[in-house]
């Protein structure tokens, strides 16, 4: 456990490796929650129970704000919004808002065959997987896509000019694009160095070297 006796833990798997642990570590950090974090190791004989004992659906992330339980990632950074408002964690604009809650549902409930070809293992570089399996290119393809129409529409750096929760869904891609060689180019590859550089990517990152 790491912490600042904040009242509001945030239960997460290994940094190296849970992806969706990292999306709301993101957003509660760039809007500046206090909040202290517990490691539950992933893939061990007692993971699914030490998970239950925090996380109701039996899944990291976790989030705890004195007592009240919150899982899933994409919730955690809701509350994150909510919680704080100035961080502007959305974008102020309606339909800016809009297509950015859109891309984000999108990462949260599809790109199934990416993410099972492309795990994210955050400190290792491994084989591309470009050309073995053409559901896990579309995936790719399609991400590149998202990410350049946003980058386009707007002044940068991140998808809808300052961070927002879209950036945080969709850091774990630039993770398993560093790690299996995927490299878009242009705006894309300038938008996955901008991620790669967000403190709360470098405190993860780091962290994750060290377990
Ligand atoms: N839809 C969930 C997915 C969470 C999820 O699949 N978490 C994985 C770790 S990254 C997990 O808890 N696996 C442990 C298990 O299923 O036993 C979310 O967005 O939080």
């Amino acid at each position: 456990m790491s912490g600042n006796n904040s009242g509001r833990m945030l239960y997460i798997g290994d940094r190296d490796i849970s992806s969706w642990s990292l999306r709301p570590f993101m957003a509660l950090r760039h809007a500046g929650i206090a909040f202290d974090t517990t490691v539950i190791r992933l893939r061990q004989h007692d993971t699914k129970a030490r998970i239950l004992k925090v996380s109701p659906n039996g899944k990291v992330p976790c989030f705890v704000d004195h007592g009240f339980v919150l899982p899933d990632s994409l919730a955690i950074c809701e509350y994150a919004a909510d919680l704080a408002p100035q961080a502007k964690l959305w974008p102020d604009d309606i339909l800016d808002r809009a297509a950015a809650r859109a891309i984000s549902c999108e990462m949260h409930s599809g790109f199934a065959p990416m993410r099972q070809a492309m795990s994210m293992d955050i400190t290792a570089t491994l084989p591309p997987v470009a050309g073995t399996n053409p559901d896990v290119d579309a995936d790719v393809a399609r991400v590149i896509k998202i990410w350049t129409t946003a980058l386009d529409a707007h002044t940068g750096p991140y998808l809808f000019g300052h961070f927002t929760i879209a950036d945080a869904m969709y850091a774990p891609v630039v993770s398993r694009f560093r790690t299996y060689g995927v490299n878009p180019g242009g705006k894309a590859q300038t938008y996955m160095d901008t991620i790669w550089a967000h403190p709360a990517m470098i405190e993860w990152v780091d962290a994750a070297r060290g377990e």
